[in-house]
Parts: C-alpha cells; sequence; structure tokens
C-alpha cells in the first residue's frame, strides 16, 4: 500500500472523521476532470447505462447527479481506480480500499442542498466505507459546500429520522463547520462523520465528484448496489410513491425532475 498522508493529516482523521488535503490533484489533472465531467453532464439518456438525475431550479430543470460512469469513461475510470485516490482512501481504512459508488453532484444555480445526514444508512452492503470528494468548482457556504459536524463519526449512527437523516432537532445541537474547496482539492469522509449542505445561492454552478470506497476484504459490490438502486427506483416507479429519488435515503432538500 502507498503512502501518502503525514501524522498530522492522520490524526486530524482520526479525531474529526474527515480530511481535506488541499490540491490534491495537479493543475492539469483538475483541468482534465473539469472537461471530463461537462462531456459527462451531456451524455444522452440511457438508462441501461449511466444514471442521470435532474432537479427543478429557478432557471428551468437541470442535471442534480450523474452516476455509474466507471465504464463509460477511461479517463474517470483510471482516476478513480489508480493511484492516488483508491491509496489514499486505503490508507485512511487501513486496508485495500475498492470502489463502491461514484457520482457527480451538480449544484446548478439555485440547486438544492442536503439536509444533516450520515452515509452509512444509504450504503446497505458494506461496513467499512469512506468518501472521497473532489471539487470541481470553488465551493463555498454561498454555493453549496459541505460543512461538518466533527468528532461524531466513532458513535455509529446519529438519531435519524423516518427518512434516514439526522433528526432535525438533534441537528441543530451540533456544530457545524464549513468546509469550502477549490478545484482540485479533495475531502476525505467516514461515511459515520454527519453532514449537510445548503442550495447554492450564486449564479455559478458547484460541481463535486464523490467516490466512495469500501475494504477489499468485504468484497466488489459496486455492481450489486447498483442493480439493488435501479431496482428500488424502479419499484417506487410503479407505486407512484417516490418518484424521482436521487438516493436511498431522503436527504435531497432540491425539487427532483424528470429530464425535459
Ligand atoms: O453535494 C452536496 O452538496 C452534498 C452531497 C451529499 O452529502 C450526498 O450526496 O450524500
Amino acid at each position: 500500500m502507498n503512502t501518502i498522508l503525514n501524522a498530522s493529516q492522520l490524526d486530524r482523521w482520526y479525531q474529526t472523521g474527515y480530511l481535506k488535503i488541499p490540491g490534491f490533484l495537479s493543475a492539469s489533472e483538475t483541468e482534465n476532470l473539469r472537461e471530463w465531467v461537462e462531456e459527462i453532464s451531456d451524455w444522452p439518456a440511457d438508462p441501461e447505462k449511466w444514471m442521470h438525475h435532474f432537479e427543478q431550479t429557478p432557471s428551468g430543470v437541470r442535471p442534480a447527479r450523474t452516476e455509474y460512469i466507471l465504464a463509460y469513461h477511461p479517463g474517470i475510470r483510471q482516476l478513480l481506480t489508480l493511484g492516488k485516490i483508491p491509496d489514499c482512501a486505503s490508507e485512511l481504512m487501513g486496508e485495500a480500499a475498492i470502489l463502491y459508488k461514484e457520482k457527480i453532484n451538480y449544484k446548478y444555480p439555485g440547486g438544492g442542498g442536503y439536509a444533516a445526514h450520515q452515509d452509512a444508512p444509504a450504503y446497505e452492503f458494506i461496513r467499512n466505507h469512506i468518501t472521497c470528494s473532489i471539487a470541481v468548482d470553488p465551493a463555498t457556504p454561498e454555493n453549496g459546500c459541505l460543512f461538518f459536524a466533527p468528532e461524531l463519526h466513532q458513535q455509529g449512527l446519529l438519531h435519524l429520522d423516518k427518512n434516514g437523516c439526522i433528526d432535525t432537532e438533534y441537528a441543530e445541537t451540533l456544530d457545524w463547520e464549513p468546509v469550502p474547496m477549490q478545484p482540485g482539492d479533495a475531502l476525505f469522509f467516514s461515511s459515520y462523520a454527519p453532514h449537510k449542505s445548503p442550495p447554492n445561492e450564486t449564479q455559478q454552478p458547484r460541481r463535486t465528484l464523490y467516490l466512495t470506497y469500501n475494504a477489499r476484504s468485504e468484497g466488489d459490490l459496486r455492481e450489486e448496489y447498483y442493480a439493488d438502486k435501479r431496482r428500488s427506483f424502479a419499484e417506487a416507479d410503479t407505486t407512484g410513491g417516490e418518484k424521482l429519488k436521487i438516493s436511498k435515503i431522503g436527504h435531497f432538500d432540491g425539487k427532483p425532475a424528470q429530464q425535459i
């Protein structure tokens, strides 16, 4: 396993449950990523392949998220499966890590925020998981960067509501720290680290990649995760209940919409 992190970064990780690494991608890697994200957001709908999700914003229906990208983009595949991102996830996990899921959240102007939550309840098949987010655009409190409540990631699941989010009253008692990012910065976080984000109140998108890794010793579960997710979304469509979900927990505060 390649080691990348120094002792103070590891201390911060263990203490708070998250770790920002400024300038994690080089300038050319960051520029490639920006171009790839633009290509991917223009992919036409193809329900057999990638999964696009849309939301209603004040300027119309815009992409909210794209996931299940890996097989269709060689550059993204290489970035997510080889080198410093999986190496760093492995180092933080203390054992070899393998990709579980990947998504781009676009958060276009007026795009919705996310209620306080832990990721763990949405990832049913794994026990040990870490997410790496990579900023494509600058992320600020104004355009919807992540906010974390530190030092609670060792406490298992906190008080959850019926949507699988952290109970609102309890969430209000926590101390939330904004984690602004620049393009190419990485932010690793435990799937038990409480986080949330506000809507984008600016006129520019706030695009971010979210890459979740599980311990390889638990198996390669990515296909199983996505097959289950597609099944549960299809069921929600036929029951007419929560159509247009973008996640298995109800943390998205925006307005999911059909592509037009
Ligand atoms: O992109 C964001 O603002 C928050 C995303 C998030 O927490 C999630 O997708 O679970």
